[in-house]
């Protein structure tokens, strides 16, 4: 077992400038989490051997982030009946049109949650990787109505 809680998986170091909004909403809410790069096409092996561990491992969701025909998300959840929350990345000349379609349109029976593509759906992919980690913990579903209440009162003060 270790400490994380969520893990954050891309499919090149490419993709950190993205992905990075997802870590920065985890630490804003004090939600534990490590970042691996491996790649469902490059190094197919790694990506299984990575997925097959981390329910064992303790980790309780995985984001993950991938660009162009982005089978990350899909290929490791062929590997674990953890929840993996894809995130498309506008990374190829289709401008993640492209990860968007790979992502969403999982066959039946093996699902992936997937998000908006870039930077939105990587910070929303914490967002919700925070509500799946509050239904079992009180003090962060407390800190999640808090960001609402803190949204709604920075839309009111622009005025
Ligand atoms: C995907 O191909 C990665 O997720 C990345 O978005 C894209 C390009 O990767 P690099 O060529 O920058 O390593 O697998």
């Amino acid at each position: 077992m270790n400490s994380q809680l969520v893990s954050i998986v891309m499919g090149s170091k490419s993709d950190l400038p993205v992905m990075e909004e997802a870590g920065k909403i985890l630490k804003k809410f004090e939600i534990s989490y490590e970042v691996k790069i491996t790649s469902a096409h490059r190094t197919p092996e790694n990506t299984a051997e990575y997925a097959k561990a981390l329910e064992e491992r303790g980790i309780k969701v995985v984001i993950a982030g991938a660009g162009a025909a982005a089978h990350l998300a899909g290929a490791m959840a062929a590997w674990t009946t953890l929840p993996i929350i894809g995130v498309p990345i506008d990374s190829s000349p289709l401008k993640g049109i492209d990860a968007l379609l790979s992502t969403v349109q999982m066959p039946g029976g093996i699902p992936v949650a997937s998000m908006a593509i870039g930077k939105a759906g990587a910070k929303n992919a914490a967002i919700f990787a925070v509500e799946i980690l509050a239904l079992s913990d009180g003090e962060t579903a407390k800190k999640l109505k808090d960001y609402r209440e803190e949204m709604k009162r920075a839309v009111l003060e622009a005025n």
